[in-house]
């Protein structure tokens, strides 16, 4: 009896086998037979995993280290409901990133982690594994990223298992520049709008539309909150501006990162400060608001070659220099590759009574570069602008003075700083100084900036702003003649 028993289990268990396995291929016929509308529908009821964007932006700022912050999530859509059989997804996260050491690195991570949206349509999956290699040094990742266990838990494809969801070369960036941001209090009222910028796009859910920080007093100053492009937009509900340096505390809340899960909180510094631009290499809004003016200047314009064919060339670039001025300081701004090696500088020129001056105003002065004091007072003996200052980059070396009269110069404190990729530096002249050269506000000034290379080959002007000021260069631009009259127009204000 018992070997009947199995023979029939075994002709039972083959028939069955055999047909499932003619079930399995006819489905498998009819779903290579679908035309692609009708598998474009079938998708759609059984839902497609998708991720429309290719940078994943974390809670994080560049240099932060996010190895033991919490979990935040990506956002796997489905348009569709869907669940799991299992409490996990299962796939893995292959990343590659520098690490500390400089190397290239590649980690495969099979645990995978999440939860469900609300409404079960997208899946948030945990980063953790990837922000945990985040240390600050490593500040981004390129990932690739497979998924799969979901099924279709709506609908006539209810069970139906979904198609594992595969990601390439995922960019993960820091969502944040900075964690402290400077505000002018300049002409401060409830319309003043003050902007934290963002790397990536990002909306707000209610909870983040209003923003209540505290000063080290404990004094409390809320904002409405909304988004412009890539920014907050903090507007001050309280009509007394901070007084200088107040630096409040404020948690942003709600913030949705495209790409990303559950939203971000982060708690921010706002440094209100009572002038216009604060001299930290970071680059303040009124750089490009109504207070400023700037010009800009061609990209790639760095000294031609000379006809003798004796030319030195360096890859600063000038793009931009800005102006604007408070009550206590007048600012400069200048943009660019501003790459510097060995006693490089920059040379920065305000000419206010240039036609009283005849040596700059017919360009007959040479402004020699050829000369190691040329970055001191010395070399513009005859003519003059009436403030000059240079700053070499490298030692953080400062100079400036102001023509008190046609004889003698004055040396001035300035302050300057540049950011950390040498493409942005800001500089601040005391009005006071400026007010010993005769400058003062209702004056027009002419400005003018050069980029001076200095090392072993030779001294030499690399490039100019505005242009039109060296009306002449020598052929390996070891000279340079300058004319003020053709600086950038100014009027103090
Ligand atoms: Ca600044
Ligand atoms: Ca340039």
């Amino acid at each position: 009896m018992k070997k009947t028993n199995i023979l029939v289990k075994t002709v039972l268990v083959s028939t069955m086998t055999a047909l499932f396995a003619t079930a399995f291929t006819a489905c498998e016929n009819l779903q290579g037979s679908l035309s692609s509308s009708m598998q474009a529908e079938l998708n759609e009821q059984t839902g497609t995993a998708s991720y429309d964007y290719k940078t994943w932006y974390y809670n994080g700022y560049s240099g932060e280290d996010m190895t033991s912050a919490g979990a935040q999530t990506l956002c796997v859509n489905f348009g569709q409901k869907v669940y799991l059989k299992s409490v996990n997804p299962s796939g893995k996260f292959v990343i590659t990133y520098t690490d500390s050491d400089g190397d290239t690195a590649t980690k495969s991570i099979t645990s995978l982690g999440g939860g469900f949206s609300p409404d079960c349509t997208s899946y948030y999956l945990d980063m953790s594994p990837v922000t945990r290699l985040l240390d600050g040094v490593t500040t981004s990742a390129t990932v690739d990223i497979k998924m799969s266990g979901f099924y279709c838990a709506e609908g006539e494809q209810t069970d139906r298992p979904i198609a594992a969801f595969v990601l390439s070369a995922l960019q993960v960036r820091p969502l944040f520049t900075a964690t402290k941001f400077d505000f002018s209090t300049v002409d401060f009222s409830t319309s003043s709008s003050f902007e934290i910028p963002f790397t990536g796009s990002l909306t707000l859910n209610e909870e983040g539309s209003s923003v209540i920080g505290s000063d080290s007093s404990g004094k409390n100053y809320e904002f409405s909150v909304s988004v412009k492009d890539k920014s907050l937009v903090l507007n001050p509900k309280f009509s007394e501006a901070p007084a200088d340096k107040t630096l409040i505390k404020a948690e942003l809340k709600g913030i949705c990162a495209e790409g990303a899960g559950e939203p971000y909180k982060k708690t921010m510094t706002l440094n209100f400060i009572k002038h216009l631009i604060a001299i930290d290499g970071l680059e303040d809004a009124n750089w490009t608001s109504s207070y400023t003016l700037s010009i800009a200047d061609e990209s790639g314009d760095t000294a031609a070659e000379g006809a003798d064919g004796n030319i030195y060339t360096t890859d600063c670039d000038i793009t931009k220099l800005a102006v604007t001025n408070d009550e206590d300081n007048l600012y400069l701004g200048i943009w660019g590759s501003l790459n510097s090696s060995w006693s490089d500088g920059f040379a920065f020129m305000i000419s206010k009574d240039h036609s009283s001056d005849i040596a700059y105003a017919t360009g007959k002065e040479k402004f020699n570069f050829a000369d190691s004091v040329t970055f001191g007072r010395e070399s513009l003996a005859h003519g003059k602008p009436d403030f000059y200052m240079y700053h070499k980059p490298q030692s953080n070396e400062v100079g400036a003075w102001v023509e008190s009269d046609t004889t003698t110069a004055a040396a001035v404190t300035v302050d300057a700083a540049a950011n950390s990729s040498s493409s942005f530096m800001e500089y601040a002249i005391p009005m006071t100084e400026l007010a010993k050269a005769g400058i003062v506000i209702g004056d027009e000034v002419h400005v003018a900036a050069i980029f001076s290379a200095h090392w072993d080959a030779g001294i030499f002007a690399s490039d100019v702003i505005p242009d039109a000021v060296a009306s002449t260069l020598s052929e390996n631009h070891g000279s340079i003649v300058l004319n003020f009259q053709n600086g950038f127009s100014y009027t103090v204000k």
